[in-house]
């Protein structure tokens, strides 16, 4: 099932966890984080860049993404963000939209962000592709395939909305796929351009498309969802409980409302 925007399930735990790792960045960053794709991103870099990470988990199915803390962080009421305590001047930096952090990560750390501006400007497109196409559209076909066939009471708006995005979807993974016909990763070596599409076109996020007519983009799924920084940085989401969006109970609705209703207008 996609839940595209919306959150993983996992167990229950109430701990926070903690992690640091060696490393180029002596002092932890910050990551708001909650358990889903955008999350993942800044996890996954963070794991491969052996930079050293605190989790200060945003449950955005109970909007903590409105507590004015984090808006003060991040004023597009989203995850990921991050606080840098030791920015370019030596000042703390806190930085929203996860391509910039990924940027940001990259051009701190030296790693996995070409230095040379060819290299780099390759990178850039591939991330800005995910950041404005592959994300919103396979978000957008989530909501209409998992969650408004339960709230909406006309059904041919859910198919209507269903097909106009899945077709998106599937015109974007056609452009993914050639894109990594005779290459391993999507722009030169591994690179945050990988990073930040990999967990969009992860099994769990889509498995209701038909992955069989996409082969080089299925290999390339395959080849780095098998790095050992990937499947750390995904276990992490399993610490997290998220409200499930679908289904009749008070929670749901609240959260459908925060996430999709008029929580959203403030
Ligand atoms: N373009 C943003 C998208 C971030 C985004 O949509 N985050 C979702 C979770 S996957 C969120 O925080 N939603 C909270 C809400 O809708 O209020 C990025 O790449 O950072």
């Amino acid at each position: 099932m996609n839940k595209a925007c919306a959150q993983e399930n996992a167990q229950a735990t109430n701990r926070t966890p903690i992690i640091v790792r060696s490393t180029p960045m002596p002092k932890p960053v910050d990551i708001y984080y909650w358990t889903t794709p955008n999350g993942h991103k800044i996890t996954i870099a963070c794991e491969e860049m052996g930079v050293p990470y605190e989790i200060k988990p945003i449950n955005i199915g109970r909007g903590d993404q409105f507590a004015p803390e984090f808006l003060a962080i991040s004023p597009n009421n989203r995850i990921p963000a991050i606080v840098d305590p030791e920015g370019p001047d030596g000042e703390p930096i806190s930085l929203f939209e996860s391509g910039a952090i990924l940027q940001y990560l990259g051009r701190k750390t030296g790693l996995f962000y070409p230095k040379d501006e060819r290299g780099r400007a390759e990178v850039d497109q591939w991330v800005f592709w995910q950041a404005a196409n592959l994300g919103p559209m396979t978000g957008q076909w989530g909501h209409f395939h998992s969650y408004a066939p339960a709230m909406l009471p006309d059904q041919r708006h859910v198919a209507y909305g269903a097909a106009r995005y899945g077709n998106e979807v599937n015109r974007l993974f056609g452009v993914l796929d050639r894109r990594l016909r005779g290459r391993a990763f999507v722009a030169g070596d591994y690179s945050i351009a990988d990073m930040i599409i990999w967990p969009w076109i992860a099994p769990l996020s889509n498995a209701a498309f038909d992955f069989t007519a996409f082969p080089d983009l299925t290999a390339w799924r395959d080849r780095v969802g098998a790095r050992a920084a990937v499947g750390r940085a995904m276990s992490l989401g399993h610490a997290f409980t998220s409200v499930s969006l679908v289904g009749g109970s008070e929670e749901t609705r609240q959260a459908q409302r925060i996430l999709f209703g008029r929580g959203q207008r403030r």
